[in-house]
């Protein structure tokens, strides 16, 4: 049984201590916002299978083997010899403030393509199809792979959700809402940090999530509307925080969970992303979650 389907790019990642220009120290690891939200998941114990292509190379075999020690199953995901796995550079401009830059044009993973979310959907219907906007803006192929996996989705009767994602770095707003919105049709979980909202326009979407960063998340269902606050956490580093909130999100509603417990459940496990360097080191195991209830210092023994 799969609970959960997501597919995107996952890139090498380095992680520098200071502006690159002026080299130095990095740290090598993986990122990629879909595969955050597979390890978030996975680590809560849900049956998460990722697809994608990485190249014949050794950062795809680190993507590959990162994401198998992870406990996401990367059956459906395939190697190309004909690109190379993409990079992403995270540089610290100020003690907060992080600079993304992208090494990933005509990579390995933006070949992403139809046939992969078929495979992927041969292997088992998921119960939840989880996409974002940063795959769409990859390639033609790409766009077409995340309306693929909406379609056969909905045909299946899964939950599909949506998380904007906007990346000015790789198209406009104008793009992306050219491209966002008609996916929309096909989506039952629309997310979305508040800035991002624009990019969806006017929608149908039934629920509709919105992170609100430091000041926690809300959410519209034709039930109502509730909030959550965001946990007090000394921050770290903020990059995957979006992508912890949504493993959570759609943990709750794996489980079952109402509106208000799945928000409650996405910043819980934002929080000790936020809390922690990394896109995805610091993402909590179920039993972790209690944690948080207990008083700042204290030392589980
Ligand atoms: O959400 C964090 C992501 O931005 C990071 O992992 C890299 O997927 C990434 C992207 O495309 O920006």
């Amino acid at each position: 049984m799969t609970d959960v389907l997501t597919l995107g790019e996952t890139m090498g990642a380095f992680r520098a201590a200071g502006p690159f220009r002026l080299g130095g120290t990095a740290e090598l690891t993986v990122a990629g916002a879909e595969s955050n939200v597979a390890i978030g998941l996975a680590r809560l114990g849900h049956a998460v299978r990722w697809t994608g292509v990485t190249g014949a190379d050794e950062i795809g075999s680190l993507v590959r083997r990162t994401l198998l020690a992870e406990g996401v199953d990367i059956a459906a995901a395939r190697i190309t010899p004909d690109a190379s796995t993409g990079l992403v550079l995270f540089e610290p401009r100020t003690a907060d403030i992080t600079r993304v830059l992208y090494h990933r044009r005509s990579s390995a993973g933006s070949t992403l393509s139809t046939e992969d979310v078929r495979r992927a959907f041969d292997l088992g219907v998921p119960r939840v199809v989880h996409v974002t906007g940063i795959t769409p803006a990859l390639s033609g192929t790409a766009l077409a792979a995340v309306t693929e996996a909406i379609g056969l989705g909905r045909e299946a009767g899964s939950a599909v959700s949506l998380d904007v994602n906007f990346r000015s770095k790789l198209w406009s707003a104008t793009e992306a809402a050219e491209v966002i919105r008609p996916l929309l049709a096909g989506v039952d979980v629309l997310i979305a940090s508040d800035d991002e909202l624009p990019i969806a326009g006017d929608h149908r979407v039934p629920e509709v999530v919105v992170k609100h960063g430091a000041d926690g998340a809300t959410v519209r269902t034709p039930d109502g509307s509730w909030s959550a606050a965001a946990h007090r956490v000394t921050v770290a580093d903020t990059t995957g925080a979006g992508d912890a909130f949504v493993a959570g999100y759609l943990s709750g509603l794996l489980d079952g969970l109402d509106a208000e417990e799945r928000l409650r459940r996405g910043t819980a496990v934002a929080a000790f992303a936020v809390a922690t360097p990394g896109d995805w080191q610091g993402l909590p195991a179920r039993t972790d979650l209690d944690l948080l209830d207990l008083h700042s210092g204290s030392t589980v023994r």
